[in-house]
């Protein structure tokens, strides 16, 4: 009885008085307003039929219900009949030609593809939702309430709609103790302490997300897999999730350990070839689908940062990949087999060592002998998932072999939702790249999809790696990301402007002013956010051997991790040309590889990837590139701060808790490019011993450094990387309570006053700021951030506006510190306010 009134209350209330947590992401099925729901609800039917008693079909009933609701708040009646009145019909062509043959639907559809159909019969209208397969039909209910949402006409529908590809996957790399490996917005949904979760109300909610966008599979562990995943006791647990996904058309995936005949079956060897190890696997996957009958299949991470893998024994990627398939072949099952295969302790010495290189010299050589429901999960770029990498050349080079392409939705090298960065146009430039393999056009999505040279399998893999935050990512805006990838799953031709403003109004509603602003920021975001991280195809400049977060120029460089961008003192860029580097180039098809190889061509954003130059080498822009390096980061870090601007104005445009969420992480972005600007701007100007043009790096006007501040208590630090701390240095506090005095000097008026400190997180201290005796300021270091030692992923700012400063007046920061945590001081900058 409770759980019904506390039921009415949600359906009553009308959902933008509340804050909106986010939770249900694109799926709001908010109230339309009164002109537009009265347009449909003249058209709507009352009544909902459908046929055939799949629980995909049910969902989709179920969905209907609950989105018309939520939008025309009406309830459809059920009916299990065609009714004599207008009706949404649902179900399979089957069913539909079978229970409702008047209807007289002919047509042939793809697997996954849908039908929305009116259809005039005795005077009646019927809305048809029609689909080859349960999961097409859902599909079709979702697309139809995205259309009332986005205020399209639902009157007269006729268009077929076909899935471009296949395979259209997410990726949780969520490990058995319920962290997960590069996930930024929580813990898993799906495991715990070793075990599955108990409540599993977070993974069907996922499901549901991801039916919407037409996703229909999920690996639901760590490519880095454990073992035990694969033990007995396992099994029943994964068919769990299995059984919580199946509503919604996602078919359950698990990476393995190619180990695992070994270290779980007890065999004395895990060699692909070895008869005991095929049988092993034969009989693990039998056991899988008795439990699991739709079990979609595994990913495999083999030979790679430290997995194990065929090479132990001298065997090729294939005779794994087969031996694995051959186990799933029976049951309908595919293995995705990573292309991610690279040797992490190269020599940084010879430059003719290339990671790019690897993927293709890995795999190249083996098209042809991977069996049909073997599929090569290949990543966007010849690296790792960097700010911007161009298209690997595998994708060009595979016409016998399956292969998908393996895009990532978790913001790993890009922010970890800290940041905002809408990745849909990176992707899209990979996607509509033509690598040239034949004289017509194949660009990478007609590749991967397997219709080049039509396989039987292909298509695309999304990282996701949500977890149990409210909104799933740890930032409202970072949902873009998984809507862009699950629409370009389905349709690669939508343009990231279609893409950017449908998320915006299903997400945050209709108000022209809230789509313009929000679509226009995700939209130029990328850009922003490489213009200030690593631009010109220099690659995320972070520390690529810890979080993958901060600024550290040079972490890349001098190790075996092959991520170099070797900038020294004369000169920066990876020389990849065939003529004089490493050879990458030559992994490309000729037409592409030339557009590459020669500087006259090669595109500006990716000359650094791929040549040595000098820092005075002209762009085709006509700018060095030594002042592109300085202006890049200035204009990122000024896009950011206008993103703040703008987004001001969106206050009562939207709910208040989605509001102040995003306006405090578009705040923290503002100040952590200013960090990134100062950082790189810094390093680049010691190592190339050019100044910028235009006078602004190493000079900061109102900066005024700790280390020369009064200090009572506070010593100073040298901070490394040094270009992560204003002048390489800070202050910590190795007391109970320290302070910093710093005198004004500057004209009087209105000021903002900026502190830069660093928040690690193995602490909370406390800050105090007073202007002479009085406080004026004051906060606790506690922000999510990945560091716990003073560096550019901890560098924090505090920005105090409206303060009138007069000359003389006495800036006086107090630092007590906690944990692990020094109250550690970067610098103070006085701006003068504007009006
Ligand atoms: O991007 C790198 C990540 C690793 C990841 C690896 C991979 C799961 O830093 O955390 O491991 O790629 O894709 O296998």
């Amino acid at each position: 009885m409770l759980r019904k009134v506390a039921l009415l209350l949600v359906l009553l209330t009308p959902a933008n008085l509340h804050g909106e947590t986010g939770y249900n992401m694109w799926l709001q099925y908010a109230a339309l307003d009164d002109a537009s729901a009265r347009r449909y609800r003249d058209v709507a039917p009352a009544v909902v039929t459908s046929f055939g008693d799949a629980p995909t079909i049910e969902s989709a009933r179920q969905e209907l219900i609950l989105g018309i609701r939520g939008m025309l708040g009406r309830t459809l009646r059920i009916e299990s009949r065609l009714p004599a009145e207008a009706a949404i019909v649902i179900g399979t062509l089957a069913e539909l030609r079978r229970a409702a043959p008047q209807l007289a639907l002919a047509a042939s559809l793809e697997p996954d593809g849908y039908w929305p159909k009116t259809v005039r019969l005795n005077a009646n209208g019927y809305t048809i939702i029609t689909a080859e397969n349960d999961r097409g039909v859902l599909y079709g209910a979702f697309a139809l309430l995205r259309k009332i949402a986005l205020g399209e006409s639902i009157a007269d529908l006729d268009q077929k709609q076909t899935p471009y590809a296949p395979i259209r996957w997410v990726n949780e790399w969520d490990n058995l103790d319920g962290t997960i490996e590069r996930g930024y917005g929580g813990r898993s949904i799906f495991w715990n302490n070793g075990r599955v979760r108990e409540d599993l109300t977070r993974v069907r909610d996922y499901g549901r997300l991801l039916a919407s966008l037409g996703i229909n599979g999920c690996s639901i562990n760590n490519v880095n897999a454990n073992p035990l995943l694969l033990s007995s006791d396992m099994i029943p647990q994964v068919a769990r999730i299995a059984d919580t996904f199946r509503p919604w058309g996602v078919r359950v995936a698990l990476a393995i350990d190619f180990g695992s005949p070994q270290s779980v079956g007890k065999l004395n060897t895990y060699d692909p070839l070895d008869p005991a190890v095929i049988a092993w696997w034969k009989s693990k996957a039998d056991e899988i689908y008795r439990a699991v009958p739709d079990f979609a299949g595994f990913v495999l991470k083999a030979d790679s940062e430290g997995r194990v893998g065929p090479s132990t024994y001298n065997r090729t990627h294939a005779d794994a990949a087969n031996a694995v398939a051959r186990a799933l072949k029976p049951h309908g099952g595919v293995i995705f087999y990573r292309g991610f295969v690279y040797d992490h302790h190269m020599d940084w010495q010879n430059l003719k060592n290339d990671r790019a290189r690897a993927a293709y010299d890995n795999f190249h050589p083996l098209d042809g002998q991977f069996d049909d429901n073997v599929v090569i999960q290949i990543k966007n770029g010849p690296i790792d998932f960097q700010v911007r990498e161009p298209a690997s050349p595998l994708f060009g080079a595979l016409e016998k072999t399956n292969q998908a392409i393996e895009l990532q939705v978790t913001q790993e090298y890009t922010g970890q939702a800290r940041h905002l960065v809408f990745l849909p146009p990176m992707w899209k430039e990979t996607l509509d790249l033509d690598m040239r393999v034949r004289d017509s056009s194949t660009p990478v999505k007609a590749l991967i999809s397997g219709r080049t040279f039509r396989r039987p399998a292909g298509g695309f893999v999304g990282v996701v790696n949500i977890g149990l935050d409210e909104n799933w990512f740890g930032n409202h805006l970072s949902q873009a990301n998984l809507y862009g990838f699950g629409r370009l799953a389905w349709d690669p031709d939508l343009s990231a402007r279609q893409i950017a403003e449908e998320w915006t109004r299903l997400s945050f509603g209709d108000d022209p002013k809230v789509v313009e602003t929000i679509a226009g920021m995700q939209i130029s975001s990328w850009r922003t956010y490489e213009n200030y991280t690593g631009p010109l195809g220099l690659q995320t400049l972070t520390d690529i051997v810890g979080n993958h977060y901060g600024v550290a120029v040079e972490a890349s460089e001098r190790n075996g991790w092959g991520q170099w961008h070797r900038a020294d003192e004369r000169g920066v860029g990876m020389d990849r040309t065939a003529a004089t580097g490493t050879g990458f180039l030559g992994q490309y098809r000729p037409a592409v590889g030339r557009m590459y190889e020669s500087i006259a061509t090669c595109p500006d954003d990716l000359i650094l990837f791929v040549h040595h130059v000098p820092y005075t080498h002209l762009l085709h822009s006509g700018k060095s590139v030594i002042q592109y390096i300085y202006d890049s980061h200035y204009e990122g870090a000024e896009a950011v701060s206008k993103y703040v601007r703008d987004w001001k104005p969106l206050r009562g445009r939207i709910d208040d808790k989605r509001y102040e969420d995003v306006l405090a992480q578009l705040q923290y972005q503002a100040g952590q490019a200013v960090v990134w600007r100062d950082a790189v701007s810094a390093w680049f100007l010691r190592a190339s011993g050019i100044p910028d043009a235009k006078g602004r790096v190493g000079h900061y006007a109102g900066r005024m450094e700790a280390e020369a501040a009064n200090l009572t208590g506070y010593v100073v630090t040298t901070v490394t990387p040094r270009e992560t701390a204003s002048g390489g240095k800070a202050v910590e506090c190795k007391a109970a309570r320290c302070a910093a005095a710093f005198r004004y000097d500057g004209d009087p008026g209105w000021s903002e006053i900026v502190v830069q400190y660093f928040d690690v997180n193995n602490g909370a201290a406390r800050f105090r700021v007073f202007i002479g005796n009085q406080l004026v300021d004051e906060w606790t270091a506690a922000d999510r951030v990945p560091s716990r030692i003073l560096d550019g992923g901890s560098s924090a700012r505090r920005v105090i506006s409206g303060i009138v400063l007069r000359k003389g007046d006495e800036i006086r920061i107090e630092g007590m510190p906690d944990g692990g945590e020094t109250a550690a001081l970067d610098y103070v900058e006085i701006h003068a306010a504007g009006n």
